[in-house]
């Protein structure tokens, strides 16, 4: 029956205009299906399909033994962990200082929480929060900070971490993009540090997040957050809700994680790839390159300056039409979103850096089991482009 349905549908992987397949900005790896039947089989077998399962147990165990943290606590998505998170730090009114150069995620959680936020604006090169910029509007209302790594690089933890201690301020860091990011105690830093495990990440259990934690206590209360707020079978305490992971979520994070390393390994080698392939081109500015196990090779968000032979939005649109599908991550900044465009700290001209960013990044396709000849497709395109106008 399934096999009828997908059938009669159109093909989402062909190009409109061009008879080259798309190439989309990511693409999920996936285990052998096969691999997955045994998993299946003991659910079918077992019946326990949510709620705290033996294979959720098992990929909380082995997150932990793979990340180096003391605990990790599972959630449904990366956006109700950090609403969660938020929760666990009992931040429930004040202010909060993040960046504006993220995924709207990051704030939305912000106010989901009754949480005022406070933008702060960009480290020109790394793209994360300037500690200084941060240090600057530090009130005696601001209640925490809420970094982000923006495309897995790491913040400068050791002085917002310094600088939150010295304001009794709490951090929790926005990890979404950080999975696998070998920076020494990168996701040890601040209280707590949030993943996102969807699809289009680097690791991903379809839907999936977590946070992560220093000690038991406090995977006990995300854990009963996580569960409405049930203590036990009768009792209550706070106002939970339901962010739990499923089992079959929890037996593909089992499959995926021995995929870790070598899918990595394929990304580096797009990243070095692309690296060759444009360095050169007049006003295409490539990402900083990094120690390789302080990267995860998430994304790579080329910036298109002045120079180049044509705006950010003309490329992206070009490369569109020969099924070339870039992101412009983050634009628009969030901070320009309806909801939080009016609030002080929002104006363009307190955010300089991140505006003139989200006018310029464009994110590349990259993922494990892109090929050569794909990577070679986008690089040639661009050089072409550069070329003609
Ligand atoms: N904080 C930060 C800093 C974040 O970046 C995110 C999420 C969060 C928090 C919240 O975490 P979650 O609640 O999502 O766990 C995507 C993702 O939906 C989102 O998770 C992610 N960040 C954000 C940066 O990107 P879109 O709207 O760009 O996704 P979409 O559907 O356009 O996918 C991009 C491309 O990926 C598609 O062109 C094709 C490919 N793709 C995507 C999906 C979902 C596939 O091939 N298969 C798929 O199943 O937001």
């Amino acid at each position: 029956m399934w096999r009828r349905w997908c059938a009669g549908r159109p093909n989402p992987s062909r190009c409109a205009l061009s008879t080259e397949p798309k190439l989309t900005v990511t693409r999920p790896d996936l285990p052998p299906l096969a691999d997955l039947m045994p998993a299946l089989e003991a659910l079918w077998e077992s019946r326990q399909l949510t709620n705290n399962g033996p294979f959720h147990q098992q990929l909380e165990r082995a997150l932990c033994e793979f990340l180096d943290v003391p605990e990790l606590a599972l959630f449904c998505n990366g956006t109700i962990a950090l609403l969660a998170a938020l929760r666990a730090l009992d931040l429930e009114e004040g202010e909060v200082i993040t960046t504006p150069f993220s995924f709207v995620a990051t704030t939305h959680a912000l106010r989901w929480a009754g949480l005022r936020p406070v933008f702060a604006d960009i480290d020109p090169v790394t793209l994360n929060l300037d500690p200084e910029r941060v240090a600057a509007l530090i009130t005696p209302r601001t209640r925490a900070l809420l970094p982000v790594h923006v495309y897995g690089r790491p913040c400068d933890t050791a002085a917002l971490d310094a600088l939150a201690a010295r304001h009794g301020l709490k951090v929790l860091y926005d990890a979404a993009h950080a999975f696998g990011v070998r920076a020494p105690g990168l996701l040890r830093a601040g209280e707590l540090s949030v993943l996102s495990l969807h699809a289009t990440k680097v690791f991903h259990t379809f839907e999936g997040g977590a946070v992560i934690c220093r000690d038991a206590a406090m995977k006990r209360r995300l854990q009963q957050i996580r569960n409405f707020g049930f203590v036990d079978e009768l009792t209550v305490d706070s106002v939970g809700i339901n962010g739990k992971l499923n089992e079959l979520q929890a037996a593909i994070g089992l499959l995926q994680l021995p995929r870790y390393e070598a899918n990595n390994q394929q990304r580096a080698a797009v990243d070095a790839a692309y690296r060759a392939g444009l360095a050169g081109l007049p006003g295409l500015t490539l990402p900083p390159s990094t120690d390789p196990l302080s990267h995860n090779h998430s994304y790579f968000p080329v910036r298109v300056q002045a120079g180049f032979v044509c705006s950010r939005d003309t490329l992206y649109e070009r490369l569109k039409q020969q099924g070339i599908l870039t992101r412009r991550y983050f634009h628009p900044l969030i901070s320009r979103f309806p909801m939080y465009a009016e609030l002080p700290s929002a104006q363009p001209d307190h955010l300089p850096v991140a505006t003139q960013a989200a006018q310029e990044v464009l994110c590349l396709p990259l993922y494990a089991g892109m090929g050569v000849a794909d990577t070679a497709r986008v690089i040639d395109a661009i050089r072409a482009l550069a070329r003609t106008g």
